[in-house]
């Protein structure tokens, strides 16, 4: 007898009403590494929450402090009602107390370890925590941001849409729900928006854009160009009034449809 196919979970069922609801939502992450401070994380959540935030999500390629990742899940559970998901590295960025994580495979390393090896690894802890797995391909655009580095990826270049096209319909053959087109954190270049309108036309699952993305006109033209999701990170905490920057950033996302 062939056993049912698991159903979706509780995050990407409120994952995808939001995405009905408002067209494009946004994940501001917070970098486990630089907030280890209870009244700075509980305050950026706090905000982010208030400025409009889907989802929180937590890790980074180089955030391996488990107890670090451990607390600032916590603190940020405790403070909003958003979920807290978490976007891990490695296999160091799965943390108990989180709703879910980003079960990213990526496509376009060179190693591996990162395409399937860490996933292996981690998988167990994911089930044992009821951590709900969101099946991920995460696929790097252009180079020279950790991400890259330490993902040992093959960036596509940036000017190469139908590279990102190709690799996000196998990553739907292969019955991946999500694709995140990452262009690495504090990228000088974001994902350009014809790169994003490619994928789109092909890709029929929740389309995640990051990397490098820091004002509402473009957070406005990548949703415009079809993201159902816009990750914003470094923006946050760095400008002085970047609660009411991310305000706007998620009003340019609903007012792109
Ligand atoms: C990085 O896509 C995220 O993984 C966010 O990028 O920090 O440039 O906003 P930024």
């Amino acid at each position: 007898m062939v056993a049912a196919v698991p159903a979706v979970g509780k995050v990407e069922t409120y994952l995808r009403e939001e995405i009905k609801k408002h067209g494009t939502i946004c994940f501001p992450l917070i970098d486990s590494e630089n907030s280890t401070n209870n009244d700075v994380v509980t305050s950026i959540a706090r905000k982010v929450e208030a400025a409009g935030a889907s989802a929180v999500l937590v890790g980074g390629s180089s955030a391996t402090d488990q107890m670090e990742l451990a607390k600032v899940v916590s603190d940020i559970k405790g403070a909003v009602k958003i979920p807290v998901i978490l976007f891990p590295g490695n296999v160091t960025g799965v943390s108990p107390k989180a709703d879910a994580i980003l079960f990213s495979s990526l496509l376009n390393s060179e190693d591996p370890y990162f395409i399937t090896g860490a996933q292996a690894l981690g998988a167990l802890a994911v089930k044992k925590h009821g951590i709900e797995p969101l099946p991920t391909a995460y696929v790097i655009v252009g180079e020279g941001t950790a991400a890259w580095f330490v993902g040992r990826a093959r960036g596509i270049p940036s000017h190469k849409p139908n590279l990102a096209v190709m690799y996000s319909l196998a990553a739907q053959y292969m019955g991946m729900r999500f694709v995140y087109l990452e262009a690495g954190s504090g990228a000088s270049q974001n994902v350009t928006p014809e790169m994003v309108a490619a994928v789109r036309k092909y890709y029929e699952g929740i389309l995640i854009v990051g990397g490098g993305i820091k004002t509402p006109e473009t957070a406005g033209q990548i949703a415009k160009a079809g993201a159902d999701v816009i990750v914003v990170g470094t923006m946050i905490e760095k400008d002085g009034d970047w609660q009411q920057k991310l305000s706007s950033m998620v009003k340019a996302m609903r007012q792109a449809h």
